[in-house]
């Protein structure tokens, strides 16, 4: 088989001394931190879709890229390129999972038949590679936002026909994620929102959408998926406003419906932006209750208002998720998918491997400067210290949930006035982050 990517070189690591740009500065994938090899910590995945797929049109303009791979796209031949095209740039950069959307894979034909016939075919082929190279499946899922039968939603759809149509889709992108043995499936609900209360019944629509979960989780269980599924919250674009804002309205939305032993939450660092969150916050609220499930890596443009979905670069970023994350044990089934795609003008191959070379890094500093925070204690002992008056005395009996309001009332009319409580000391504790990242 003909090279495609055939002037770039296999990209390993060199340092950050290292003047090639076809190198890793700081992602050195066997390098233990924290007990760990990096690649154990930092699971990366390609999308498909971005990778792939995308060639650089937007709402003004077209193609900037060319994704045909010599061959003339809309084809299963073409399909199979892009195959050959992924397998290829993912051995070179040396990640080891992809994730998927079921029309990413083939053209979708008119009749869903053909469209589950080539999906059949093409998974054949994709897994072949998979056996040959050790690339595994990190999440699969359907992509019911782009057909226009899904222009008012999927599992909100106001047309059971159209909701019989999603839940074919979701059963075969399952069949599918178990076939290649993927450990995820993700629910990103981009239609499933509204425009206006004027037309929409939002009670009926969300017990729609769980009861399609619900057949999901039951159906994928019955063939022998045992991997979590995921929300991956979003607050808007495409819809004005969406179901899954955020990680806190994804989890009451996953209690409220019963779903809460089968899904946790894919993160996603533009979303939680987006939702006026930072990516940390998102992060936090997903592990504390437990849902942290995996992780859609990117990052937005604070001056921009939509899902610019561009290759992190921002190291305090990825430093504070990372924290996070370690401080979570890590993800179980989840990794770190780059749903993220070149600029427009950045449209040669050599920019796709930039791209991911730009990501891969930037998440590799930000788990070393992580452990480093965390090895140092400066941030943890202060927060344990900020709490201490919990610690013993009626702080304690609070703590241990040993007391009620009449004692706490009667401790308060007996010390006459509280002490202010102690400093937050939040410059203090940045010059610590700074030192850290810098030095
Ligand atoms: C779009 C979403 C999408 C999901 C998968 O904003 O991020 O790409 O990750 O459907
Ligand atoms: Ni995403
Ligand atoms: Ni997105």
């Amino acid at each position: 088989m003909n090279e495609i990517f055939s002037n770039i070189p296999k990209v390993t690591y060199k340092g950050p001394e290292s003047s090639d740009p076809f190198s890793f500065k700081y992602y050195d994938a066997d390098k233990v931190i924290m007990g760990k090899p990096m690649k154990e910590h930092l699971k990366f995945a390609m999308a498909w879709w971005h990778n792939l797929c995308a060639a650089g049109t937007d709402m003004f303009g077209t193609n900037t890229a060319d994704k045909s791979f010599g061959v003339v796209p809309g084809t299963m031949e073409h399909a199979k390129a892009k195959v050959d095209a992924g397998f290829e740039f993912m051995q070179k950069l040396g990640i080891e999972y992809f994730c998927f959307h079921d029309v990413d894979l083939v053209p979708e034909a008119d009749d869903i038949n053909e469209t589950n016939r080539r999906l059949d075919e093409i998974t054949d082929y994709i897994k072949e590679k998979m056996d040959a190279t050790g690339i595994k499946l990190l999440w699969g899922t359907a992509n019911m936002f782009n057909n226009p039968r899904f222009m008012n939603g999927a599992g909100s759809t106001n047309s059971a026909d159209v909701y019989c149509f999603a839940a074919a889709q979701v059963k075969k992108a399952l069949d599918l994620t178990v076939k290649l043995g993927g450990k995820g499936y993700v629910f990103w609900g981009g239609r499933e929102g509204y425009e206006t209360l004027l037309n929409t019944d939002v009670k009926f629509e969300q017990e729609n959408i769980a009861k399609l979960m619900h057949m999901a989780v039951d159906y994928a269980r019955s063939i022998g998926f045992d991997g979590d599924f995921y929300i991956e919250p979003k607050p808007k674009e495409p819809m004005k406003h969406q179901y899954d804002f955020d990680a806190a309205t994804a989890i009451g939305f996953i209690r409220q419906y019963g779903l809460d032993k089968d899904f946790k939450l894919n993160i996603e660092a533009n979303h939680a932006t987006l939702a006026g969150h930072t990516f940390q916050h998102d992060l936090r609220i997903a592990a504390i209750n437990g849902m942290l499930g995996s992780v859609d890596a990117n990052q937005g443009d604070y001056l921009l208002g939509w899902d610019t979905d561009q290759f992190p670069s921002n190291v305090y970023e990825t430093t504070l998720a990372m924290y996070e994350i370690l401080k979570a044990g890590g993800l179980k089934y989840g990794g770190f998918n780059f749903d993220a795609k070149n600029r427009r003008p950045s449209y040669t191959f050599e920019d796709m491997f930039y791209g991911f070379i730009l990501g891969m890094d930037t998440f590799a500093l930000g788990l070393i400067k992580a452990a480093e925070i965390i090895e140092k204690g400066t941030i943890d002992n202060f927060i344990k210290e900020r709490y201490s008056s919990f610690d013993s005395g009626i702080g304690k009996k609070i703590r241990d949930g040993e007391t009620d309001l009449a004692e706490l009332a009667d401790y308060a009319a007996k010390m006459g006035r509280p002490e202010l409580p102690g400093s937050g000391r939040q410059e203090y504790l940045e010059s610590e982050l700074n030192r850290i990242m810098f030095h």
